[in-house]
């Protein structure tokens, strides 16, 4: 019999392209989803049909003993989380309850129903943030910048924390910034790559942005999810950083995604300073080594061809007459 898998946040980036490799493999997966929302299935269209669905959420432990008490899955991937770190200023309570101590009570979950199952943690560079070593390995001292990076920090160290007390099979991916076609349009990437569709197809006029000299060691999220799963097959679990090592400004993904189009971004972005973050985190740039070593990991999609194929999607999508405006 195949192996089984339990998601949360399935229905996000990270959860839709995992959930696709996971049933490629022969797997059974189930996704949890919160009752009260209006879960969005849109990108798990491929596998839509074979993925099952409970309901639960990560603020409610009840729910999430019954989820793995139901589900009986081999392993656990944790990607729910209030992720977007702007708004972690604006719902600093949530961003804890959700980011930091629903990792807990997964955690708590899987010693009640089965100690044995094994985890991947979601963990993020953000918890380098004012960074104190370039690039960032798995031995970088943290210090996060947002409640996102403190509540992400407190995710990680409970990771590791039940695992040297409960001998559980828990590892974290300290995940650099990865992108692709279904990343939510809050997040600067896609946020540009919809509004040059929308320019070139004469939707939308302006592009408002904060800093765009920040830069980011972006990557692919299909290439992740191989990682967080090879990280799962390994004998003893470990944290290793997942990330390209280059780094790239907002400006340069700019010139690349304006340029895809035959625009200049000069003529459409504007400056925005309610964008500006509290405390920002200037450069990430990681060193995945350990997962080129010990999971035989790499990347293998280029700067440049990550935001060609954000910008080719999103043009493809509002040429259909598929329409997503952000005001923010
Ligand atoms: O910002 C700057 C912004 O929101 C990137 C999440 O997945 O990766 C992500 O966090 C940079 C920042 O991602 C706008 O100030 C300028 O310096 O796309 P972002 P993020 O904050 O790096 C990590 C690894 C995670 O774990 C997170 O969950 O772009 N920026 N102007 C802007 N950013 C946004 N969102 N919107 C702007 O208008």
């Amino acid at each position: 019999m195949g192996k089984s898998a339990f998601i949360t946040g399935v229905t996000g980036q990270d959860g839709s392209y995992l959930a696709e490799l996971l049933i490629e493999k022969g797997y059974n997966v189930t996704g949890l989803v919160r009752r009260n929302s209006n879960p969005n299935l849109e990108h798990l269209k491929a596998v839509r049909e074979r993925v099952r669905f409970v309901h639960g959420d990560i603020l409610d432990q009840r729910s999430l003993i019954v989820a793995l008490e139901e589900s009986q899955p081999d392993e656990v991937y944790n990607f729910a989380a209030q992720s977007f770190v702007g708004a972690s200023w604006t719902q600093p309570v949530l961003t804890g309850e959700a980011t930091a101590l629903g990792v807990t009570r997964i955690l708590e979950a899987i010693r009640t129903v089965n100690p044995k199952i094994r985890l991947y943690q979601a963990s993020s560079s953000e918890m380098y943030g004012k960074v104190r070593e370039v690039p960032q390995t798995e031995r970088t001292p943290f210090h996060p910048r947002s409640p996102y990076g403190v509540a992400k920090a407190y995710g990680h160290y409970i990771t590791v924390n039940y695992r040297e007390s409960f001998q559980m099979h828990a590892s974290s991916g300290i995940c650099f910034n990865h992108e692709s076609p279904r990343r939510g349009l809050e997040f600067v990437t896609r946020k540009i790559s919809n509004a040059v569709a929308r320019i070139k197809h004469c939707q939308q006029k302006e592009l408002k942005l904060g800093n765009i000299e920040a830069s980011r060691d972006w990557g692919y999220a299909g290439d992740y999810v191989k990682a967080m799963w090879l990280m799962l097959q390994q004998t003893e679990p470990d944290d290793y950083v997942i990330a390209t090592g280059e780094t790239h400004s907002v400006r340069e993904f700019l010139e690349i995604a304006f340029s895809r189009v035959g625009l200049n971004w000069q003529d459409h972005v504007k400056f925005d300073q309610n964008l500006m973050r509290p405390a920002e985190v200037d450069h990430l740039v990681g060193d995945a080594s350990l997962a080129r070593e010990k999971l035989g990991w790499k990347p293998t999609v280029t700067f440049q061809r990550l935001v060609e194929s954000m910008v080719d999607a999103d043009m493809e999508r509002v040429g259909r007459g598929e329409n997503h405006w952000i005001s923010w």
